[in-house]
């Protein structure tokens, strides 16, 4: 399997939905940058980071791969998938400028279309190269219920519907008002129409800081808020530690980590409950998998972050065994040739060969983008 080319893409999806925010972020369209790997056998892998979308800094990940990774790929076998992602993780004069960042969104997208080539290659979807499938059904969670953006009244009514009509079991609310008062009713009202036995998180994108947080937690422990995400500054491990002793809410965080190290830092602080790495953040399927196995290590569930709108991590999360649950939010999807769906609130397992990485034709046809002026 001799690498023929490795050929960098932009796609900008629309959102579903017109445009949505959290506290942090304002989405209109989601990124889908990355590459395409051709072997001398005519087999095709393909690999995205996602992104918000913003052509300049897409860019950045594109000419990163092209100029950077592309000819240290070129005539490699790409079977050795170890041997190669040390390779360009390691090249000293990237090593030098990004041990984080957009080398690694790159890096990502090299990574996981390495291991999509792979597994067409075997001819089974990559859950059943990886080892085959730990759970007969993957839970799904809802995020795309739970906008900051999304009005009261519309936000209780959309979280009944997925719960009563969609059948979802777990859902997920974005908070982080100025005034956290209203984020607490918000959720009290989520919680009266949804009733006690769903599993309702909550997600504040890392906007407040640590004496909010302590006053809000003590205000939402009698909701049952079944985990608050990044509730405040990505990489501050300290005061995630500090917050995780003084309120019995379970911590999650991990979608802005980009590294192994970085993940062992919080669990060894026991700073978070939850582990949401990201394959499109961290460098790759193969890092996430050196920190799904770090979570295991610790006794600590993995609930990965749909940075690539669970495409792949479908993939790995009916595969590993600290998995119980991943994030559903339905903007790409019908993008790849093999789209995440959800049914009865649980993730339809992939049956193609690959890592449902691939987007379709149409989707290259209607979405792409130039990668220079
Ligand atoms: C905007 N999921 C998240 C949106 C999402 C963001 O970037 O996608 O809220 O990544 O926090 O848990
Ligand atoms: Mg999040």
């Amino acid at each position: 399997m001799r690498i023929r080319s490795v050929e960098p893409f932009i796609l900008h999806i629309p959102v579903t939905g017109g445009s949505i925010a959290d506290s942090t972020h304002q989405v209109s369209h989601w990124g889908v940058v990355g590459c395409r790997i051709e072997t001398e056998d005519g087999l095709s892998g393909y690999g995205y980071a996602g992104t918000h979308a913003h052509l300049p800094s897409d860019r950045l990940i594109t000419a990163c791969i092209r100029d950077c990774y592309a000819p240290l790929l070129i005539g490699e076998d790409a079977n050795e998938i170890s041997r190669l992602w040390l390779k360009l993780l390691r090249y000293p004069p990237l090593q030098w400028v990004g041990r984080a960042g957009i080398t690694h969104l790159a890096l990502a997208a090299v990574d996981v279309a390495l291991w999509d080539l792979k597994a067409k290659k075997a001819g089974v979807p990559l859950w059943h190269l990886l080892g085959g499938a730990s759970k007969p059904r993957l839970e799904a969670y809802n995020t795309d219920i739970g906008w900051l953006s999304i009005p009261k009244d519309q936000l209780v009514e959309g979280c009944r519907r997925a719960v009563e009509q969609d059948g979802f079991h777990r859902i997920k609310v974005k908070v982080g008002h100025a005034d956290p008062g209203i984020d607490i009713g918000r959720l009290e009202a989520v919680r009266r129409a949804v009733g006690p036995h769903v599993s309702l998180a909550i997600d504040g994108n890392g906007k407040w800081d640590l004496p909010t947080c302590k006053r809000f937690c003590a205000r939402a422990e009698p909701l049952d808020i079944f985990w608050f995400e990044e509730p405040l500054w990505y990489d501050d491990v300290g005061s995630h530690a500090e917050l995780a002793r003084a309120t019995s809410i379970p911590v999650a965080l991990g979608e802005q980590l980009y590294t192994l190290d970085a993940f062992r830092a919080f669990v060894q602080a026991g700073a978070l409950h939850w582990v949401q790495p990201d394959v499109t953040r961290l460098a790759g399927i193969t890092e996430t998998i050196q920190v799904m196995d770090l979570a295991l290590a610790h006794r600590l569930p993995v609930a990965p972050h749909a940075g690539e709108m669970s495409q792949v991590h479908v993939h790995l999360a009916y595969w590993h065994e600290a998995t119980p649950v991943l994030e559903y939010i339905p903007w790409i999807k019908d993008a790849f040739l093999e789209p995440a769906n959800v049914k009865d609130g649980h993730f339809l397992r992939p049956e193609q060969p690959g890592a449902s990485s691939e987007p379709s034709p149409a989707a290259f046809r209607q979405f792409s983008r130039p990668l220079s002026d």
